[in-house]
């Protein structure tokens, strides 16, 4: 069976475990211990980033983006790449951006305001907010929304059918801009339709965390 190596409430295992799911593959979930000194996590990942996915045979792969892309090679049903090359290129576009430049906005915004401490974000003291990190980053995020409720606009999923890039945007969307009361925002119903409809959809409700983060005042 497959071994993904994942936290439960990391983004980018999220968006790996969301295709797991929503492609019907078995797989053992583990949560790595002590994966920055472990000489076997550098094995998996020599990044010691996860998720990294075991084969069978003992081969690994790391990069949820190439994670993702080789589940779909092996396991082409259902589809989650369009047919048309414009298409498939365009999901790929929407997903390598969310990971690059969506999720480092959303970073940005969370970490200038909180410590990072699983399973909580503690609120930081005001004297230690970075304020210019935070109105930069919210206004990117802003920007992001924007033009991804634009790319919803007459579609259902962005990838028209549900796509590699729905899985990769269902963290940030669901996840931490709503944990962070960026969304629900009716500047962007597009996002609202799709969120609500996102919520009800088996893979989801298989991947997403079951004891996500939630916000410690300090
Ligand atoms: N580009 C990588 C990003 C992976 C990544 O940042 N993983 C986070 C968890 S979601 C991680 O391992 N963070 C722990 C660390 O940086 O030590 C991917 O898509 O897989």
């Amino acid at each position: 069976m497959l071994k993904l190596y994942n936290f439960e409430r990391s983004p980018f295992g999220w968006k790996t475990r969301l295709v797991l799911a929503e492609k019907n593959i078995p797989y053992e979930s583990i949560e790595p211990r002590n994966k920055m000194e472990d000489p076997g996590f550098a094995r998996l990942n020599p990044f010691r980033l996860t998720p990294a996915l075991e084969l069978e045979d003992g081969r690994t792969l790391y990069e949820s983006t190439v994670i993702n892309e080789y589940l779909e090679e092996i396991h082409p049903h259902p589809p989650m790449l369009p047919r048309d090359p414009y298409e498939r290129a365009r999901v790929r576009m929407l997903e390598d951006t969310s990971d690059q430049y969506v999720y480092s906005a959303v970073r940005g915004l969370a970490m200038s305001q909180f410590e990072f401490s699983p399973p909580y974000l503690i609120r930081r003291k005001p004297e230690t907010v970075d304020h210019r990190t935070l109105e930069e980053s919210r206004a990117k995020v802003h920007e992001h929304l924007a033009r991804l409720d634009s790319e919803l606009s007459g579609r259902t999923w962005f990838g028209g059918t549900f796509s590699l890039a729905d899985a990769a945007l269902a963290p940030p969307l669901t996840g931490m801009l709503r944990l962070l009361g960026i969304l629900p925002d009716q500047r962007y119903p597009n996002i609202l339709a799709w969120t609500r409809r996102i919520a009800e959809r088996p893979s989801y409700l298989a991947s997403a965390p079951k004891q996500p983060l939630s916000i410690k005042e300090s």
